[in-house]
């Protein structure tokens, strides 16, 4: 692993001005990813000065540089942490044996798909996002919103480089087709659910950088722990960047939920009577985004997940930290499945359960944000209201209870039942449509839209009424 080369028309640490025909593959997709930028990127702030951090380097330290570029100017470069030669694979059926600095031929298949998987979201959440500037609630939440496209853009980067310099002529075809896919679209969708979802205002933008971004640490931490080493030191740095994205969507609903309170409790329970955000609104988004969000951890049982596990692919979060049986190939997991129309207790393999053991990570994660909201609802003084988060069963899309409704306390319910409730439990057509009307963009630097509390301090040392977007 070399410096980073800042100079060259892909800031980069591989070394690629050594690597010919890489360099030359990368440069011919680069005009390519603009094309796509211009078009699905950030709507109408490509000519803008944006205060932006740009990965500069992989020192844990400085490895951010801050300043003012225009969306299109950001060097999106490819990095990936340093690892020591004689890295070991960490779990699985090649526990301790020597990671693979190539791709293992047998295990080409399934690397392909992980990879594709994971670079397919990066472009699908820019996509999502496009229209969310011009109803900004500050400068300062603007400029947080195009640092998160910019660097998912850059996660495409990451996940492009692999493709290309492993994967020879299927990687260069699954790289333009990852620019052709459109989060949405009826007949080229993005891979997964979650990311062909609306999300057409800032509650859902808070709520799928909280918990969607969420998936994707858990995710990029598992792939952190592969035993082909490329992957693992790719999504080792991603993480560096991640922080912030989930630092955004956990504080941005923690604002609402700030100024929900107060709000509610100056108007005697009417927010939306001055353009405020209810509560059981905030809930119905938490309701919408943490289903989606727990679909894409796959189904509770797997073989897929098995495989990945036992081939030493894709590890378990902090695997090294956090268990001490690399191998599990005995034992199982009890899960809740659904025979003879009851939930019931089962054992599973535990191998097959391992998307249910990193879900379960996850939503721990998850209990921890919602115990914070819940204080704050406290500090405000309102204390006849509780968020929560929905059962895992609720909602769901993929796995073992996708074929049946529950309720968000997960008692099975039938069809009729879960329909008549969607419009409360579930955000919805109107919501957004109100959602939407009070979402003015603010321009004046420091000042907030009446829905949303200010954040407790501005980004890299500046004030809150710092210029973060020069409009
Ligand atoms: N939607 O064995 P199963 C991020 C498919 S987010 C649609 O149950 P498996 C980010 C599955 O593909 C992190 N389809 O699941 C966040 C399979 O299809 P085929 C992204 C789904 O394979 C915010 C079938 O169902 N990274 O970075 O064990 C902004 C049966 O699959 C879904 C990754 O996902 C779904 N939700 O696990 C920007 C990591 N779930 O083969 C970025 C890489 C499953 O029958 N991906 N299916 O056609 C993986 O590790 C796995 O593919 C999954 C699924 C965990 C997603
Ligand atoms: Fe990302
Ligand atoms: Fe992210």
């Amino acid at each position: 692993m070399s410096e980073v080369d800042q100079s060259a028309k892909i800031p980069n640490n591989v070394d690629l001005s050594h690597d010919q025909r890489l360099q030359r593959a990368l440069e011919h997709w680069l005009p390519m990813y603009l094309e796509w930028w211009n078009d699905m990127g950030p709507n109408g702030f490509q000519t803008k000065d944006i205060y932006l951090r740009t990965a500069t380097s992989i020192d844990a330290g400085g490895w951010a540089h801050f300043d003012y570029i225009k969306m299109p100017d950001y060097r999106w470069g490819i990095f990936l942490v340093p690892h020591a030669p004689e890295r070991v694979i960490g779990f699985g059926d090649h526990f301790g044996k020597p990671a693979w600095r190539e791709i293992p031929g047998e295990y080409r298949g399934n690397l392909r798909r992980i990879i594709v998987t994971q670079a397919d979201t990066e472009p699908a959440s820019v996509e999502q996002q496009r229209y969310l500037g011009s109803i900004a609630p500050s400068l300062y939440d603007m400029r947080n919103l195009f640092q998160v496209n910019v660097e998912e853009g850059r996660h495409l980067w990451a996940m492009v480089y692999l493709l290309f310099k492993f994967f020879g002529k299927d990687g260069r075809d699954e790289a333009e087709e990852l620019l052709n896919r459109r989060s949405g679209d009826a007949d080229k969708p993005r891979i997964l659910g979650a990311f062909n979802q609306p999300c057409d205002h800032w509650l859902s933008f808070f709520a799928f950088t909280h918990f969607t971004d969420r998936d994707g640490k858990y995710q990029l931490a598992s792939l952190a722990e592969s035993g082909f080493d490329p992957l693992a030191a790719t999504c080792e740095f991603m993480l560096t960047e991640e922080a912030h994205h989930l630092f955004v969507g956990e504080s941005g609903l923690d604002r609402v939920v700030r100024r929900s309170a107060r709000l509610t409790r100056e108007t005697d329970g009417d927010p939306r009577s001055v353009g405020g955000i209810d509560l059981d609104l905030v809930q119905r988004t938490i309701n919408y985004w943490f289903t989606y969000s727990l679909d894409l951890f796959g189904g509770e049982i797997s073989t897929n997940a098995a495989n990945y596990f036992g081939e030493g692919l894709k590890g378990r979060f902090k695997e090294k930290h956090r268990y001490e049986d690399h191998v599990m190939k005995e034992g199982g997991k009890t899960l809740s499945v659904v025979k003879g129309g009851k939930v019931v207790e089962e054992e599973v393999p535990y191998r097959n359960a391992i998307n249910e053991v990193l879900r379960e990570e996850y939503m721990n994660d998850c209990e921890r944000a919602l115990r914070k909201w819940n204080k704050t609802l406290d500090e405000e003084g309102v204390t006849d209201i509780e968020l929560s988060l929905p059962s895992r069963r609720f909602h769901r899309h993929q796995g073992i209870y996708a074929e049946n409704y529950f309720n968000p306390t997960g008692d099975l319910i039938t069809k009729e039942e879960f329909e008549r409730n969607v419009p409360k439990w579930l955000l919805n057509d109107a919501d957004k449509d109100y959602l939407v009307s009070i979402m003015q963009q603010v321009t004046e630097p420091g000042k907030m839209a009446n829905w949303i509390a200010a954040p407790a301090r501005g980004i890299n040392g500046q004030p809150i009424e710092f210029e973060y977007v020069r409009l």
